[in-house]
């Protein structure tokens, strides 16, 4: 019984999550807003993208990040020393983040002024994946430390993300890790989504990122009319 009542729950949330996630979405595609939810174990690299990404396009795109942590001030930290707007998501314990906190963070701000937004989303290669928070694209990193095998361990992430960012690739020499097996796996997986090799260290795959980026984003503005 309670079980079944759990499940129910669940999905009451979610269906919810997911109405709140469109009206999120309307509102970005009303402000020619590109929105991402950035989703990645701990460490693999998400902050660092940021870092990168601004440094080569604050001059060009209207850039500001909205920063999911458990506890702290330390990326949204170096977001703003990199000279952009940084709101911080405190979950106090919540291990992903849902439309319903994203939309505090949304409200303190003025879509109208951003080219992109992007969410930091919580370090967590799990529960993210389930939730629609209005984003426009879901980016996934995935770093060379982690191992090739997680796409096989944690399907739902790697199934649902529109971009694959293969990251701390410096260290692909020195690791077991197969990346002809990983690109196969994931071409049976999600043939659709478009992967950058990466590497935040020394600059490899950045450029080419940014310039997909920055075409995904006068696309999305086109369509806005
Ligand atoms: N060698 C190498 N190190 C990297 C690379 N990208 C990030 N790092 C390092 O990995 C560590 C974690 O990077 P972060 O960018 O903080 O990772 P994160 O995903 O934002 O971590 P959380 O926010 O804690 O989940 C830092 O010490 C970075 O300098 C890379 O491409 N190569
Ligand atoms: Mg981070």
């Amino acid at each position: 019984m309670d079980s079944v009542q759990l499940i129910k729950i669940k999905e009451e949330i979610l269906s919810d999550n997911t109405e709140l996630g469109n009206e999120i979405r309307g509102r970005m595609r009303a402000s020619g807003t590109f929105f991402i939810n950035l989703m990645a174990s701990p460490g693999a690299g998400k902050t660092s993208l940021l870092v990168q990404t601004i440094r080569r396009m604050k001059v060009d795109v209207r850039m500001g990040v909205i920063e999911g942590d458990i506890e702290s001030m330390v990326d949204s930290q170096k977001i703003q020393d990199e000279g952009v707007r940084a709101v911080q998501i405190e979950t106090g314990g919540a291990c992903h983040l849902d439309a319903a906190m994203v939309q505090p963070a949304l409200a303190t701000l003025n879509l109208a002024d951003y080219d992109l937004l992007v969410v930091e989303n919580i370090g967590n290669l799990v529960c993210p994946a389930e939730f629609d928070i209005g984003e426009t694209k879901k980016v996934m990193l995935l770093s060379i430390p982690e191992g090739h095998d997680k796409i096989l361990k944690y399907p739902l992430m790697f199934t649902v993300c529109d971009v694959l960012i293969i990251n701390k690739m410096d260290y692909l020499d020195s690791s077991d890790f197969d990346l002809q097996q990983l690109k196969a796996t994931m071409a049976k997986l999600n043939p659709k989504a478009r992967i950058f090799e990466m590497s935040c260290k020394t600059g490899q795959g950045v450029d080419a990122w940014c310039a997909w980026l920055k075409e995904e984003i006068a696309a999305w503005k086109q369509q806005a009319g």
